[in-house]
Order: C-alpha cells, then structure tokens, then sequence
C-alpha cells in the first residue's frame, strides 16, 4: 500500500463492510470513503463508531448509477475499491429479480466502467459469492476450479459480475480480484439472515420475549465462518501485486439444525419445543449444501479462520443476550 492510501468502500453500512473499513482505519496511512445510498432515514448503526474518524468520509452514490459513480472516481481517484454492495438476501432476489439483477450484477460492472473510464490504475476487490456454485454434487467441495451452477437470481447477477470481472482484467487490464466467499457471520449480519435470526430467537425465547422460531429448511448444509476473518482476507487478497480469484472458506460444513442445537443448548433450551417449520422461508430452488477449500488463500495469502463453528455460535448468541 503507498503513502495515504485513498481506499473506496461501497456497501459501507453492511456487515462486511463495517468491519472493513474499520480495518482499513487501523492503519494509520489510509483514507476511507464509504459509499452511501441516499435513504430518507439513514442506516448507520454499524458504522457508528467510526463516523468521527478524521480519516473516514461518506460519499454518496448508488450502485446501479453509473454516472454518480464517475463522478466519485473522478474526484477522489482511488487507489483501491471493494465492491462489497449488493442485494444480498437470496430471497429477495426470486421477488425483486431486476433489482437484484441491477444492484448485484450490472452494479459492479458499473464500477468496473467507472475504473475504467476515470482510475484506470485503481485495484479493484469484487465481491463474490459461493452460491455461485449453487447445486453441487453430495459431499462435494468446491475451489476456484468448481464450475458453476447458480440456483437464485442473486446467485446468476453474482456469476455475470464474476465472469466480467475477468473479462475486464483481459480485455482492459484492469486490476480486479474476486473473493469467492462462504457464508460469514457475526453479531453484525443482517437480522433475516438464517444465523442471526436463530441466535436472537434462541436469546428472546431464553428471556420470554418470543415464543416460536419459524425456519424453512434445516437440513441444508453450510460452510460458516466468522466475517471479521474473511474480512482479513480481502485485505489481504489487495496487497497481491497481481490480481488472482480466491475461495474463502473454512472447509467444515453445518446444517441449518446444527445452528439451532448448539443455539438453543448455549440457553439452556431444548429447540425441538420451540422451532416451526414454515414454508415461507422455502426457497423455489434450494443449494443444498456448500462447502470449501480454501488452500489457494491458505498458501498464497497465509490465511486461515481463527473461529471455529461453536465459537461463531457463541458469540453471537451471547451478543444477542447482552443486547436484551
Ligand atoms: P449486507 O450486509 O447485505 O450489505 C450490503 C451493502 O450493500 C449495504 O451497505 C447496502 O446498503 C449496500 N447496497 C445495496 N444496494 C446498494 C445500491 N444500490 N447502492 C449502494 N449500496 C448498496 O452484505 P454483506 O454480508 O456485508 O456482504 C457484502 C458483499 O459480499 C455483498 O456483495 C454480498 O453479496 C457478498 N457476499 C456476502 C457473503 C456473506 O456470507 N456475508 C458471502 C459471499 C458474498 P444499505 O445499508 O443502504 O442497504
Ligand atoms: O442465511 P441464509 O439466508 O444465507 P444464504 O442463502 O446461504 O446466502 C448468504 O450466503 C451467501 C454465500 O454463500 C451470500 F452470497 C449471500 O449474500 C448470503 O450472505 O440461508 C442459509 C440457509 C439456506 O439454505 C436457507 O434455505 O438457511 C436456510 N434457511 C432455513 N430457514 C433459512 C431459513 N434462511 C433464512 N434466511 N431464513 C430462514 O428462516
């Protein structure tokens, strides 16, 4: 990283990227600017602590505007972005599929042309996804290698974000890296989140304040992790001096189930009295289970996750009980 590195952040009020750009604040030689959406009733609670920092600006822009996003790139002239912002709950992309589409796909290429056209030096971190790979023969693990199978329209606007990532960095050579990242969770995902809303229900039904947890499916797998690492990975990832895609991943996987046992155990409950099933939170197409190798990141990044599944659980679970 050179001398007062100007860094771009978009999804800035999200989880991954408040963790982020607290990271990036750490270091002493960085400026961030995090881009903002204009809302009627600004969302900064996860960025709340940083707010004050000299070093820390907002921008605002959208995604899906490319001009706005010219405009920033031609003002702040970043030397690296992290395209973090998307639409990024799955089931919401089966009811607003051109959202989706706009925010998750087109809205990264819009960055892409925006580098392009103004900071063509810029690095550029691409956020994305392990549903890419979406429905994956049993027991199967997936690397950079896995081909594709997206079962969402999330998952199809992460894939052609993804597929012009790498198509910018032939045709214009421009520097983009995508992290192809597993679930990552902590006491800051969003609360429709499968993890967060079983650990705050656990919690509430602890201290009479719920009394049921409606679920969809609890038999698919997933390969969680703690977001705070995987953040460390993209950072990582940025200081290359040639872009690579990783996988990031803790190479164990848990069901939906398995969430809701150790949950409920860390409150002293048993989750069979509480948990309903509801088919409202099935999905019209499932990924039955994901689970990856990140050895790439592991020897060329020296990246490894330093929570394990039960820690994850606890903590969060224990987060949403101080909360209460
Ligand atoms: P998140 O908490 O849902 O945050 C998404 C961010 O994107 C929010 O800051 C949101 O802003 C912003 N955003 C959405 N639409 C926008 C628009 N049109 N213009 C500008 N900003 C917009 O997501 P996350 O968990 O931090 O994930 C970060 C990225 O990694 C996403 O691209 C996600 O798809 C991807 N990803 C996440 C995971 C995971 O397990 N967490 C795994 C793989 C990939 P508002 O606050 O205004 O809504
Ligand atoms: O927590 P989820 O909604 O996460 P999902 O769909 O795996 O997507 C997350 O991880 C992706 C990385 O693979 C990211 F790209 C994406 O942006 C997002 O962060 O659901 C996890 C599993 C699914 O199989 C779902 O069907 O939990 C199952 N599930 C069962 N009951 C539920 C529920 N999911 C939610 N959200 N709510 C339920 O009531």
């Amino acid at each position: 990283m050179t001398q007062s590195a100007r860094v771009l952040v978009t999804g800035v009020t999200g989880q991954d990227g408040s963790f982020l750009a607290e990271k990036l604040l750490a270091d002493h030689n960085i400026s961030v600017y995090g881009l903002v959406r204009r809302s009627s009733n600004p969302n900064y609670s996860r960025i709340q602590h940083i707010l004050e920092y000299e070093r820390f600006q907002l921008v605002e822009g959208d995604i899906t505007d490319l001009s706005s996003l010219i405009q920033i790139c031609s003002d702040i002239k970043p030397d690296l972005i992290y395209n973090l912002a998307s639409q990024s709950f799955v089931p919401t992309s089966w009811t607003q599929p051109l959202f989706t589409a706009q925010a998750t796909g087109i809205g990264a290429v819009n960055v892409f042309e925006a580098v392009r056209i103004a900071c063509p030096t810029c690095k550029i971190y691409q956020a994305s996804s392990s549903e890419m790979f979406g429905l994956q023969p049993e027991n199967a693990i997936q690397n950079e290698d896995t081909s594709f199978y997206p079962r969402s329209p999330y998952a199809c606007a992460k894939v052609f974000a993804h597929q012009m990532a790498i198509n910018y960095r032939e045709s214009h050579n421009l520097f983009i890296s995508c992290g192809i990242l597993f679930n990552h969770e902590s006491e800051r995902r969003g609360q429709q989140f499968v993890t967060r809303k079983i650990a705050r229900a656990a919690a509430r039904i602890s201290k009479g304040l719920q009394s049921t947890l409606s679920l969809g499916r609890l038999d698919t797998y997933r390969d969680w992790g703690f977001a705070g690492d995987y953040v460390d990975a993209m950072i990582l990832m940025m200081r290359l001096n040639t872009p690579e895609d990783f996988v990031i991943a803790t190479g164990s996987k848990h069901s939906v189930q398995d969430f809701v046992d150790y949950s409920f155990r860390m409150v002293g409950l048993d989750w069979k009295e509480f948990v309903v099933q509801d088919p409202r939170f099935m999905r019209p197409a499932e990924v039955p289970s994901l689970c990856g190798d990140a050895s790439r990141a592991r020897e060329r990044l020296g990246w490894t996750p330093t929570v394990s599944f039960e820690s994850l659980v606890e903590r969060m679970v224990e987060s949403e009980l101080n909360s209460i």
